[in-house]
């Protein structure tokens, strides 16, 4: 009797301490074969890819009811068409923190549009209307090139979808390029406004392109240009999606690339990310370079100032970025 007692207290020991805390584990962690899958994954073209962060510097800063930023929209959507299944341009009219009404573009391009499991990627494509962290002050209203912030995300989504034109993945891939991320208040100007950031991102969020819209998860890119470059663990991302930060990292490392991304948690950034995952609940993380020793205290060096330009661009870090996301969707 008492040996039955204990048989059973020993079976519920065991069972409850299999149950909780391991599924978890589980459900975070890729089966091994997810990294070892053979895959074919083409190869990216980092000139390319540079070539597509010029096209875009080269037309001026694509500040929102600008020519430049017209013609940035333009310019997307053709290069878009060229590459992907579906093309949709999401026309709006958004509130900014000054009462500016915006027309905003978010761009996007469907890639197998007909099938369930899909994988968002995403970046903004417009530029800051103020160098505000300029060391020069007479530069604070003036605006950035945003070669690194902006421009460095869709250069490497742009070279992404050209590869998958040619040769497709087993999954379907929505590219959207949101429009007014980056118009938020100047230093300056302390508003108490919330949610000034991320407008395009929020409008899609709320208007999906299509009814009922979901993705398995999302990956967002901001200044994935610099030499160098550090990704660290937002915070966001390992809050909402800590799974795909998992598996990104972890397939940078295998391919060598843990110097750029980063084993360790960074600062908690509000980007495009944050309106995915908090009002549609697409999984979605942040590749950004946070380093809290540049002189902004969180962003790459040049970071909302005038010298946020093409010259800064390294193609390897385009290159190590690029290898990684392709990495990630030809397993899936
Ligand atoms: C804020 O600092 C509120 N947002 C940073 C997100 C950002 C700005 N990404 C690029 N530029
Ligand atoms: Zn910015």
């Amino acid at each position: 009797m008492k040996y039955f007692a204990l048989t059973f207290v020993f079976l519920a020991i065991t069972l409850s301490g299999c149950n909780t805390p391991k599924k978890n584990n589980e459900q975070k962690k890729e089966e091994p074969s997810f990294y070892e899958r053979q895959a074919v994954v083409p190869s990216f073209n980092a000139d390319s890819a540079f070539r597509y962060v010029k096209a875009q510097t080269d037309l001026g800063p694509r500040v929102p009811n600008t020519k430049a930023h017209k013609k940035g929209a333009e310019y997307l959507e053709k290069k878009l068409r060229q590459f992907a299944d579906t093309v949709l341009v999401q026309e709006a009219k958004v509130r900014a923190y000054n009462n500016d009404i915006l027309n905003i573009y978010n761009i996007i391009g469907s890639f197998h549009p007909e099938k369930k499991k899909r994988v968002l990627l995403c970046a903004h494509w417009d530029s800051r209307p103020y160098a505000d962290h300029d060391p020069n002050e007479d530069n604070h209203w003036e605006p950035i090139s945003g070669a690194n912030d902006g421009a460095s995300g869709v250069g490497v989504l742009l070279e992404i979808a050209r590869l998958m034109k040619d040769m497709p993945p087993d999954i379907g891939i929505d590219i959207i390029f949101f429009d007014a991320e980056d118009y938020g208040p100047p230093q300056s100007k302390q508003s108490s406004k919330q949610d000034t950031w991320g407008l395009g991102s929020q409008y899609w969020a709320r208007n999906p392109h299509r009814f009922g819209y979901k993705a398995n998860y999302g990956i967002l890119l901001d200044m994935v240009g610099a030499e160098n470059a550090r990704f660290t663990k937002e915070r966001f991302s390992m809050y909402y999606a800590e799974h795909v930060v998992e598996k990104v990292w972890t397939m940078a490392s295998k391919l060598g690339y843990s110097n750029y991304f980063i084993d360790e948690e960074g600062g908690m950034i509000n980007d495009d990310h944050y309106y995915i995952n908090q009002i549609i609940g697409i999984p979605t993380i942040d590749i950004i370079h946070l380093d809290p020793n540049s002189s902004n205290g969180s962003f790459f060096e040049h970071w909302h100032t005038k010298e946020d330009t093409i010259d800064k661009i390294d193609p390897e870090t385009l290159r190590v970025v690029g290898d990684v996301v392709l990495n990630v969707i030809y397993r899936e």
